[in-house]
């Protein structure tokens, strides 16, 4: 297989960093243009770049990202034959001999075929702006031409260019426009500086140790984070928050006295559009500015933030902005002076205004102190509760960020009821990328057809908006699964929920299945396999399903938990009942599950709008795969596959594992076929995975088969 192309090839720029950007760069990256022989190139390897890179490419512009652009074309051209040219004045066209134009539409006198693709109405009257990130790609006389209004808009093209491959250059086309739909396409990453002594360098990370973080410094190895930026840009995510949402004392300071570290990461990943943002502590003025209070109402607080920020934008004149996790699980806010959360977002929303930036403030707030005694009280209703009141209070460059499900990232959850609650608020809804509670990347578990699902519900039923609809103007997050492992995420096939993220964070409507296929593709292309067709049915055969396979031996029919505390993998089926955190299945000998209706429960229900509200609090319409997120019943009740609660636990804990089996076996029949090393860890995760879901198998059906005394229909072995 081949080694990593970042950086590879000539260096063709001769500006400095503060020449190219206007952007100041007191350590400016020394070695940040080297080449990073020591991660897997995952979807960029060099093979995928052969059609682009076997013909004669013009890029037509100038700035920061054209420059990438060029750099990637002339990488391109090295490996594979073609050749790269480049008009960056206005005067200066060049037409003679090219198959691939890509040019910014305003640089100036555009190249022949270029003019004329320009000038080519759009098919169905599509003639929208491109806007900041968008292309317009057309092919005519045997010429691909690539348009775009921004150089945002070029990068991305040429990742869409690669990814069509020899599609790109095979007929005529007309003219079709391509823009993100959501404008913010965020990584959140819960890296630490200092090493936390309980969870390390990185919260929740399972793919070693922060690619910006090392022992209390940023890493000077800058070639991996420009290569990570690199393959951001090319599934099309565009913000990163490089610190953890629980921030620590060291982590505090990066707003401050260690604001340069924060610059240094912001320059590496600037050539590749993917802007910076930072977690904050709400505590800050206190613990940095040494004030008495961080009263949002106080004139000397808001004076402080107003100071740190214009100094961070003095640093870092296209910083993205603050990510705020505030009253929750011990962090510090607004409540600690009786003021809400509107209160507290709009104070370093005012800081940020001037200057274009962003708050993205958790909706994650929550008691982690309950008595799991009393039954009233219910984590699932708490972001509801909080936030719900105050919409139409916050600032417009306030995006209230919401957990995608109302608890914490189980296998299965309903949507947040918070997503349409809140018309008049910018709203981000957040994924876990990260497989904290899906397998920590020792399980295959392929995401996107969850978060596909999430995006398409329309909370109003059918005739309504979907959830990506409702979060257009505010984006899309997720927690980021990227380490410092030579395959980025630890286990390799979980490269594939970064890449799907990115890909449906830019067209949430897209099909997560033809998304795989996208990355199966790019990160395995058939010429570097010994069989690609084998290659393509495994991938699929063992990642297809493979969240649902997850579910089906974990927490049944989205009760959620049963993992061992605190460190989330592997079953414990009443780790979580007696504890403080609100996270129970009131398992007994006649039933399980939350009772969340309005007519006998907490009332949960009470927060959808219809239909939703009336489908979940009905038992005998709720859907199978979360009755027991709202209902308390009977063992012996009837799903509407006609198969008892109990019996659906035993049946789905054999099934799951068995298919967690199979996924082994297809998996063994690529040895020889595809990267060695690759295969190796695979082949020894999902060892893991089988020994790990039989666990959960044996468990779980055990537990069920004491508490209820029903044995199973079909005579299997339960403990
Ligand atoms: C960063 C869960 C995780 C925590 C995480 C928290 C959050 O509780 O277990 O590690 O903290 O979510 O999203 O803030």
């Amino acid at each position: 297989m081949s080694r990593p192309s970042v950086g590879d090839g000539p260096d063709r720029s001769v500006a400095t960093d503060r020449e190219r950007t206007g952007v100041p760069s007191a350590r400016a990256p020394q070695d940040g243009r080297a080449v990073d022989r020591t991660a897997h190139p995952a979807w960029l390897p060099p093979e995928a770049f052969r059609a682009l890179g076997a013909r004669r490419v013009l890029v037509h512009g100038a700035g920061l990202l054209v420059d990438t652009v060029f750099d990637e074309v002339g990488r391109a051209c090295a490996a594979h034959g073609g050749r790269a040219r480049r008009t960056a004045l206005a005067d200066d066209p060049v037409d003679d001999g090219v198959d691939v134009i890509l040019a910014l539409r305003d640089a100036g006198p555009l190249p022949a075929p270029a003019a004329r693709a320009e000038a080519t109405p759009p098919p169905g009257g599509d003639d929208a702006p491109l806007g900041d990130e968008g292309f317009l790609l057309t092919r005519a006389d045997d010429v691909t031409v690539l348009l775009a209004d921004a150089p945002a808009g070029l990068l991305y093209g040429l990742f869409h260019l690669i990814r069509l491959g020899e599609t790109a250059f095979a007929a005529d086309a007309p003219p079709r426009r391509h823009r993100p739909a959501l404008r913010r396409r965020m990584l959140d990453h819960w890296d630490n500086v200092a090493v936390h002594p309980v969870m390390g360098q990185v919260e929740r990370g399972y793919a070693g140790g922060s690619i910006f973080w090392r022992d209390g410094s940023a890493r000077r190895d800058l070639a991996r984070v420009r290569a990570y930026a690199r393959l951001l840009a090319a599934c099309g995510i565009n913000a990163i928050s490089v610190n953890n949402v629980n921030v620590g004392a060291v982590e505090a300071r990066l707003l401050t006295d260690r604001l340069d570290d924060v610059a240094w990461i912001a320059d590496v990943l600037r050539p590749y559009g993917v802007r910076v943002h930072l977690s904050v502590s709400f505590a800050a003025p206190v613990l940095l500015g040494g004030l008495p209070t961080a009263d949002p109402r106080d004139a000397t607080v808001r004076a402080w933030w107003a100071g740190a920020t214009a100094q961070v934008y003095a640093r870092i004149p296209d910083f993205g902005g603050y990510v705020v996790k505030a009253d929750s699980e011990g962090q510090p806010g607004p409540f600690a002076y009786g003021r809400d959360h509107a209160e507290g977002a709009n104070l370093l929303a005012g800081a940020l205004a001037p200057h274009g930036g962003v708050v993205h403030w958790r909706a994650f707030v929550y008691d982690h102190r309950q008595d799991w005694r009393d039954r009233s009280t219910d984590r699932a209703r708490a972001a509801h509760d909080h936030f719900a009141p105050l919409d139409g209070r916050f600032r417009d460059n306030v995006v209230l960020q919401v957990k995608h499900g109302p608890m914490d990232f189980q296998v299965r959850e309903p949507v947040s009821p918070v997503i349409a609650a809140m018309p008049s608020t910018r709203l981000a809804v957040e994924f876990q990328v990260t497989q904290e509670y899906t397998g920590q990347q020792r399980h295959v578990c392929y995401l996107g057809p969850w978060w596909s699902d999430v995006l398409g519900f329309r909370p109003w039923g059918p005739s309504g908006p979907a959830v990506a609809d409702l979060t257009a103007g505010g984006g899309l997050v997720a927690v980021s699964n990227v380490g410092d492992d030579p395959f980025w995420t630890g286990h390799p096939l979980a490269q594939a929920n970064l890449y799907a993220f990115g890909r449906l964070a830019w067209d949430p409507r897209a099909d997560p299945l033809a998304v795989l296929d996208e990355w199966i593709t790019m990160t395995f292309p058939p010429a570097t396999t010994g069989d690609p067709e084998l290659v393509r049915a495994t991938l699929h055969a063992v990642m297809d399903d493979s969240w649902r396979t997850y579910e089906r031996y974990t927490a049944p029919l989205g009760v959620g938990w049963m993992v061992r505390p605190g460190v989330h993998y592997g079953p414990d089926v009443d780790g979580y009942e007696y504890s403080p955190w609100g996270t129970y299945h009131f398992a007994d000998r006649d039933g399980v599950g939350v009772d969340r209706t309005r007519a006998t429960g907490t009332g949960f229900t009470g927060q959808y709008p219809s239909p939703w509200s009336e489908v979940y609090e009905s038992p005998e319409r709720c859907p199978d795969e979360l009755l027991l997120f709202f209902h308390h019943v009977p063992y012996g009740h009837l799903l509407h596959t006609g198969t008892t609660v109990v019996q659906h636990i035993y049946d789905t804990h054999f099934a799951g594992t068995e298919q967690a089996r199979r996924m082994r076996r297809r998996w063994r029949r690529l040895a020889g076929v595809i990267d060695p090393a690759v295969h190796e860890r695979v082949a020894q995760r999902l060892d893991e995975q089988v020994r790990c879901a039989e666990e959960w198998r044996d468990q779980i059906n055990t537990y069920f088969f004491r508490k209820s005394g029903v044995p199973d229909a079909r005579g299997r072995r339960i403990h």
